[in-house]
């Protein structure tokens, strides 16, 4: 089987965002595929991920946009695995419109909406290895261990700067 996470964006400049979310992946040890899939400039590219999403394997998709940010939620209209979005910051509004582009999903079709910018990009990287930890006792493993760094590298009193 092939590999259990894609990240897709809507444009090669969501990559210095999304590959936040790719770090994060290799740093766990999870393997992804990363995509440039647009819902408005390459709308058969995103139908046609959608439709074999399940049938080559993939358990979660990380999707980021930006502005008119529709990408996760059509991918969450096309496939019922799990998609995670981000809202990528836009220039002219600060990400506020990919965040409400994305989150404002209807019933029916639900897409797990993440934080503007690069630290959504790195929480979902860690909300998918989550997912995929639920079945993989290794990389819950790792993932505890990654956790436990986080917490440990935090001081507990201020320093001056
Ligand atoms: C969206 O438009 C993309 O997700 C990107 O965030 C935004 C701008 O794209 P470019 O004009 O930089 O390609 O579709």
């Amino acid at each position: 089987m092939g590999v259990k996470v894609g990240i897709i964006m809507g444009s090669q400049s969501d990559w210095s965002t999304m590959k936040e979310a790719a770090t994060v992946l290799d740093e766990l040890g999870v393997a992804y595929e990363s995509r440039i899939v647009s819902a408005h400039r390459t709308p058969d590219r995103l139908w046609d991920y959608g439709k074999t999403a399940v049938d080559r394997g993939l358990q979660v998709i990380i999707a980021g946009a930006g502005g008119a940010a529709h990408l996760p939620g059509m991918m969450a209209s096309k496939t019922r695995v799990p998609v995670i979005g981000v809202p990528v910051q836009t220039r002219a509004l600060s990400g506020v419109d990919s965040l409400y582009s994305i989150v404002q999903m209807p019933k029916g079709f639900p897409v797990a909406t993440m934080a503007i910018g690069a630290a959504g990009a790195a929480n979902a990287g860690l909300m998918a290895a989550g997912i995929l930890a639920l079945n993989d006792p290794d990389l819950a493993q790792r993932l505890d261990a990654w956790r436990a760094a986080l917490s440990a590298s935090i001081p507990q009193e201020p320093q001056d700067d």
